[in-house]
């Protein structure tokens, strides 16, 4: 009986979704850069041994590992880790309880200051609840009259989840770009640097051009109900909030989930990994209801779309699933150069570019292979903005606007890019 009870609680407790905030006292991040395979094979055995959250995935020789250490698990990878001889680690974030002590302070006081609410007067600098992104969306919509908020479906807590159309009249046809943010929750950055692009797109005359030659569609927040969970329970949230009805864990990872060679290499089938891919593809309502408004357009008329991540500054593009090329990757690789040069002259921070599954690791469901192969966006890109792993998800708002600066440079070559290939 007794533990017919314990039993229960677990489950309630797993699925529950959280009321006071996840506490990471004791926790730490630590860092592998492995030497050989051998040593990132031994890797991805202690992750799925000790369900780890990585924060940065296995993925080649000499490419840094991070990995969420909790306290009560630290002695047991320690044991295994000197047991398998990997004795070359070491302690990236010593506490990151602390850190994200620092980081909620620095939020919190700013935020009460924002008093006004218009556009221009949004605080940028700081970062921003469900309600306020919200608010903002409002405040696009009713300022700028090219400017257009549309609701494209619900989310699986029943938020509505919202699209802006920035579409300036013109006689000629223009590119379409889009632009998403936030299907990773924690990613917190993606979604505050595209506030103060579009911002600077609205406002700085010298990004006018930016819409005068594009429209553009932005989703700011895909996984909202999982950000409300990173700002009320736990920060470090990364998957949907979904319940399966026989899983013992909750939530799904929205970039494993589309139906892009879904459930293959790079993905988990367990519920309670960090990278699930749910039951089926498109299971989650975040995915299928932005996977349907973007098939909305036609295959083939949208130029570019641009999905947003953090961190370790990177510029990746299709494939993800597989080591194969896609027929465009000159241009995309070209292109993704081009935007790295950019991003570098702004503030002097170096983004790698490359294709997904070599310049990171093997990833399959993702969104831009799904752009890719299924809407037919030929500039399909990932963005994993700042940092290199010194703060992580944890990035401090103090460098929303740089690291804002830098993509708005990126951005600017990939509008170039389609609007000089833009053939209607
Ligand atoms: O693992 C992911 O989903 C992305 N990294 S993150 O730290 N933001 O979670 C990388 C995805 C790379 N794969 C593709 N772009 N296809
Ligand atoms: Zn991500």
């Amino acid at each position: 009986m007794r533990s017919l009870y314990l039993l229960l609680s677990l489950v309630v407790v797993a699925v529950s979704p959280s009321t006071v905030p996840t506490s990471y006292e004791g926790a730490q991040v630590w860092r592998i850069t492995p030497p050989t395979l051998d040593i990132i094979g031994k890797i991805k055995k202690i992750g799925a041994l000790f369900e780890l959250d990585f924060w940065k995935d296995p993925s080649a020789i000499g490419r840094p590992v991070d990995f969420l250490v909790p306290a009560k698990k630290a002695g047991d990878i320690r044991d295994f880790l000197s047991r398998e001889g990997i004795t070359d680690y070491k302690v990236y974030i010593e506490d990151v309880q602390a850190l994200l002590d620092d980081h909620k302070s620095a939020y919190e006081k700013p935020r009460e200051r924002s008093a006004t609410r218009d556009v221009s007067s949004f605080d940028y600098s700081v970062y921003h609840t469900v309600d306020e992104i919200y608010e903002w969306i409002d405040m696009v919509d009713s300022e700028y009259p090219f400017a257009t908020k549309r609701q494209y479906g619900v989310t699986y807590e029943g938020r509505p989840m919202y699209v802006l159309e920035f579409k300036k009249t013109s006689s000629d046809p223009k590119p379409i770009i889009f632009v998403d943010a936030l299907i990773h929750c924690r990613e917190w950055i993606s979604t505050a640097s595209l506030l103060f692009i579009f911002k600077e797109m609205l406002q700085n005359p010298t990004y006018s051009h930016m819409m005068d030659e594009a429209d553009w569609y932005f989703v700011p927040m895909i996984n909202i109900d999982g950000y409300d969970e990173t700002w009320n329970g736990d920060r470090l949230w990364r998957k949907t909030v979904s319940t399966g009805a026989s899983s013992l864990c909750r939530g799904v990872d929205g970039n494993r989930n589309w139906d892009s060679h879904w459930s293959e290499d790079g993905a988990s089938p367990l519920p309670c990994s960090y990278t699930y891919h749910g039951p089926t593809p498109a299971s989650e309502s975040e995915v299928r209801n932005l996977a349907d408004l973007i098939l909305s357009f036609g295959f083939g008329n949208i130029s570019a779309y641009v999905t947003t991540h953090s961190y370790t500054q990177l510029i990746l593009y299709p494939y993800g699933w597989s080591t194969q090329l896609t027929p465009d990757d000159q241009i995309l690789n070209d292109t993704g150069r081009m935007m790295s040069e950019a991003i570098e002259a702004v503030h002097g921070m170096y983004y790698t570019w490359g294709p997904a599954a070599e310049g990171i690791y093997v990833t399959s469901g993702a969104t831009d292979d799904w752009t890719y192969d299924e809407a037919g966006v030929k500039m399909s890109y990932t963005f994993e903005l700042r940092d290199l792993g010194q703060y992580g998800f944890l990035l401090p708002a103090d460098q929303i606007i740089p690291n804002g600066e830098e993509f708005l440079a990126g951005l600017e070559v990939l509008k170039n890019f389609v609007v000089d290939d833009f053939n209607p």
